[in-house]
C-alpha cells in the first residue's frame, strides 16, 4: 500500500486497540495539535484526508499551546486509568520544545501520551531551516534530542523503513503499566510527506493487552507473615491503586484486617470519604491521623506509590526504629525503595492474594480504637475548616474568603461523581488534607510534576474522558496566568468545565514557604514596584475575570460566601455543551489550612546576613535530625514458611 509516512502513521494509530480484563477499546482517542511548516503538509494532510473520509479514527483537535495540549492528553489518559491515550503533533523548533514540559509531566506521573514532534529535514537538502537548532559540534542534533531523557521510548524516523518497528515499540510502552510515560516519535518534515510501499499487515487491527502481572506466591507468603506479626501496620495507597482498579480489593483488605489506609495525592480516592479504615492524606500535606499512625508504624505497606518526598515528609514521617516496608508495585524500580520487600506485580490481584493469606487476621482492638479516634478527630477539623467561625471570617478583608471555605463550598455543592482538578500552588496541599472524595475518579490533582498551568487544559482532558461528570478546576492566579489560553479551546469544543480562579495576588504557597524559610516572602507577590525599588507596592489592576470573559467563557464574580454558593449552583446548572464557566473568587493568602505538624525538606542557607534566615536555619537543622534512612532489610525468607 503506497502512503506517505504521515498517512501510514495515522492509519496505523487508528487501528490499535487495548484490552484489559476482557474489555477491548480503541487505544487512541484522537490527535491534538498545532500546525506549522513542520507538520502542516505532512501529518496535517494525513489528518485532513481522514476527516474528509468521514468518521475519523483519529479526530483532530486544535489546541492553543503545545505544553497545554499535552496536559489535556495526560489528564484524559489518567482519568481513563491509562486505557486510552492521545497523540500530540507539533511543528519544528518551538512548537516541539513547548511539549517538553508536558513530556516530563507524563513520565513523572507514569501516564501514557504519544508525542509527535516534527523535525527539520532528514535530507538536510535546504541547509538550515527556519527554527532549526544548529550545533557546531554535531551534525545530527536537533531540539528533539531534548525529549530523550523525558521519554520512556524515543525514536526518530529518518527513513520510512524505520516506521513499523518504531510504532510497535511505541505501542508496547504506551500500554505497559510498568514502562509507560511519554513516548516520542520525532518525525522530520520531509520524511512525513515521503511516500513508501508498506506491507498490508502493518495496518491489521492489533490488540495490546494491559497485563496483570502476578506477584510471586512465595513473596506474598512472606508479606502476609510480616503483616501478621506487625503490631502497628499502615497501608499507603498511591496512584497504582487506581490504575489497577484495585479500590474494591483494597477496601476489603483493609476492612477485614483492620489496617488503616493513608493516601498519596495520586492515590487519593482509593477509599472513599467515610470508609472506617481511611485516615486520609499521608506526609507533608497529610492529616494528623495519617501522620500519627505513620510515626509509630512498624510495617508500612505501600501500594502503587513511588514514595515521593511529600509522601514520606522527606523521610521524617516514619519514626519507629524497626519500621520496614512492603512495596507492591508494577515496577521493580518503585518496589525496591526504602529497602522494601518488593512485590512486583499488579495491585488488585496481589491485594486479593494477601487477603486470602490473611484470612482471620485482625489488628488488635487497641490499635483499631486508636485508628477510629484519630480519624474522627481529623474529620472534625475538616468540618471546622469548611465553615470557619466568625472570629476567623471577621478578620478577613471585605469580600474575601478563606481558601478552605472555597474548597468546602465546592465539595459540598458538587455532585459526588464530579471531579476536582488542581496541580500547583497552595490548593493541592489543602485539597489533599481537606477534600472529601466520594467517587474513585472524583479527585484529580497532578502532584508528580505539580506543574502550574496544568489545571485548565487538564480539566478539559478530564471532562472529555467522562462528559457525564462536572469538572471543577481549582486554579490560583499564578497558575491561571501560565496557561489561560486553553479556555479558548474549551469554547471551541463547547466543553463545560467549571474553573474556580482563586485570586490572592501572587504565590500564597511559595510566599508562606519563603517566610517559613527566612526569605521574607521575597518575590512572591504580584505588586507594583515601590519607591524603594521592591515589588511591595499596591496590588496590580489585573482583572482575571475580564481576561476569562474575553476568551469566551461565562464568568461569575463572587463577593462573599453566599455569592460563592450561588455561583457554584449556577455553574452546575449551566448547559453541558455551553463551554467553560469561570467563577472568580478572592481569598486571603494569610489564612492557612489546618496544620498537621509535618515537614518538607527545603534547604535553608547555612550562612546569611539576615536574622530571619539564620533563625530559619536553626529550625531547619533541628528538623533534619528527624530524617531517617529507611534502609532496614527484611529477614531472609525461608521457603515453605506459609501464611504463619
Ligand atoms: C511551571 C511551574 N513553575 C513554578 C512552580 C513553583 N511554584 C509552585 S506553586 C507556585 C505559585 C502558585 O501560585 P498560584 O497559582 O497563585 O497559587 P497560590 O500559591 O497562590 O495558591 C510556584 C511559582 C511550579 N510548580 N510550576
Ligand atoms: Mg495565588
Amino acid at each position: 500500500m503506497r502512503l506517505t509516512v504521515a498517512q501510514a502513521l495515522v492509519r496505523f494509530l487508528g487501528r490499535q486497540q487495548v484490552e484489559r480484563d476482557g474489555e477491548v477499546t480503541p487505544l487512541f482517542a484522537g490527535c491534538l495539535g498545532i500546525f506549522g511548516h513542520g507538520n502542516v503538509a505532512g501529518i496535517g494532510q494525513a489528518l485532513l484526508q481522514e476527516e474528509l473520509a468521514g468518521d475519523p479514527a483519529l479526530p483532530y483537535v486544535l489546541a492553543r499551546n503545545e505544553q497545554a495540549m499535552v496536559h489535556t492528553a495526560v489528564a484524559y489518559a489518567r482519568a481513563r486509568d491509562r486505557r486510552q491515550v492521545w497523540a500530540c503533533t507539533a511543528s519544528v523548533g518551538p512548537g516541539s520544545t513547548n511539549m517538553l514540559t508536558g513530556a516530563a509531566l507524563a513520565t513523572v506521573n507514569r501516564i501514557p501520551v504519544l508525542l509527535l514532534p516534527s523535525g527539520t529535514f532528514a535530507t538536510r537538502r535546504t541547509g538550515s531551516v527556519l527554527q532549526q537548532l544548529e550545533s557546531p559540534v554535531a551534525g545530527d542534533v536537533t531540539v528533539n534530542d531534548a525529549f530523550r531523557p523525558l521519554s520512556r521510548w524515543f525514536d526518530r524516523v529518518s527513513r520510512p523503513e524505520q516506521l513499523p518497528d518504531a510504532l510497535l515499540q511505541a505501542m508496547r510502552v504506551l500500554t505497559d503499566p510498568a514502562e509507560t510515560g511519554a513516548v516520542t516519535l520525532a518525525l522530520p518534515q520531509d520524511v512525513q510527506a515521503e511516500a513508501h510501499d508498506w506491507p498490508d499487515e502493518l495496518f491489521d487491527e492489533r490488540v495490546w493487552r494491559i497485563p496483570r502481572t502476578p506477584v510471586e506466591p512465595d513473596l506474598l507468603d512472606q508479606a502476609a507473615a510480616e503483616i501478621r506479626s506487625a503490631a502497628r501496620p499502615l497501608v499507603v495507597a498511591g496512584g497504582g491503586v487506581h490504575y489497577s482498579g484495585a479500590e474494591e480489593a483494597l477496601r476489603l483488605f483493609a476492612a477485614e484486617t483492620g489496617i488503616p489506609v493513608a493516601e498519596t495525592q495520586a492515590g487519593k480516592g482509593s477509599l472513599l470519604h467515610g470508609d472506617p479504615q481511611l485516615v486520609g492524606a499521608a506526609g507533608s500535606t497529610g492529616t494528623t491521623a495519617a501522620n500519627a499512625l505513620a510515626r509509630d508504624a512498624d510495617l508500612v505497606v505501600g501500594v502503587g506509590t513511588r514514595w515521593s518526598d511529600f509522601t514520606t515528609a522527606s523521610r521524617t514521617a516514619f519514626q519507629d526504629e524497626g519500621v520496614r516496608f512492603v512495596n507492591l508495585n508494577v515496577t521493580g524500580f518503585d518496589a525496591g525503595k526504602h529497602a522494601g520487600l518488593a512485590l512486583v506485580g499488579d495491585a488488585r490481584d496481589a491485594l486479593e492474594g494477601l487477603r486470602e493469606r490473611l484470612s482471620g487476621h485482625r489488628v488488635t482492638t487497641a490499635y483499631a480504637d486508636r485508628v477510629d479516634r484519630l480519624r474522627g478527630e481529623w474529620d472534625a477539623v475538616v468540618t471546622r475548616a469548611y465553615a470557619p467561625p466568625e472570629e476567623v471570617t471577621d478578620r478577613l478583608a471585605d469580600g474575601m474568603l478563606t481558601q478552605a471555605q472555597v474548597l468546602g463550598a465546592v465539595n459540598e455543592l458538587s455532585d459526588p461523581r464530579d471531579v476536582v482538578v488542581c496541580a500547583a500552588g497552595s490548593m493541592p496541599g489543602d485539597l489533599h488534607k481537606l477534600w472529601r472524595v466520594r467517587d474513585a475518579h472524583g479527585y484529580h490533582v497532578e502532584y508528580g510534576f505539580s506543574c502550574m498551568g496544568y489545571e485548565i487544559p487538564g480539566g478539559i482532558g478530564v471532562r472529555w474522558a467522562d462528559p457525564s461528570r462536572d469538572v471543577f478546576v481549582l486554579v490560583g492566579d499564578g497558575s491561571y496566568l501560565m496557561l489561560p489560553g486553553e479556555l479558548a479551546t474549551a469554547v471551541q469544543e463547547r466543553t463545560k468545565i467549571v474553573v474556580v480562579i482563586v485570586q490572592n495576588h501572587g504565590f500564597g504557597s511559595i510566599g508562606s514557604l519563603s517566610e517559613s524559610l527566612g526569605s521574607q516572602r521575597f518575590g512572591t507577590r504580584y505588586r507594583y514596584r515601590d519607591d524603594a525599588g521592591r515589588l511591595d507596592g499596591e496590588p496590580l489592576p489585573v482583572d482575571l475575570a475580564a481576561n476569562a470573559e474575553s476568551l469566551g467563557a461565562r464568568v461569575l464574580r463572587v463577593r462573599d460566601a453566599a455569592g460563592l454558593a450561588d455561583a457554584v449552583r449556577t455553574a452546575k446548572a449551566a448547559p453541558d455543551d455551553g463551554g467553560p464557566v469561570v467563577i472568580h473568587v478572592t481569598t486571603d493568602p494569610l489564612v492557612p489550612a489546618p496544620d498537621s505538624d509535618s515537614w518538607w525538606d527545603v534547604p535553608v542557607s547555612q550562612v546569611s546576613d539576615l536574622d530571619t534566615t539564620r533563625a530559619a536555619y536553626d529550625d531547619y537543622a533541628a528538623a533534619r535530625k528527624a530524617q531517617r534512612s529507611l534502609l532496614r532489610p527484611h529477614p531472609t525468607p525461608t521457603t515453605g514458611q506459609g501464611a504463619d
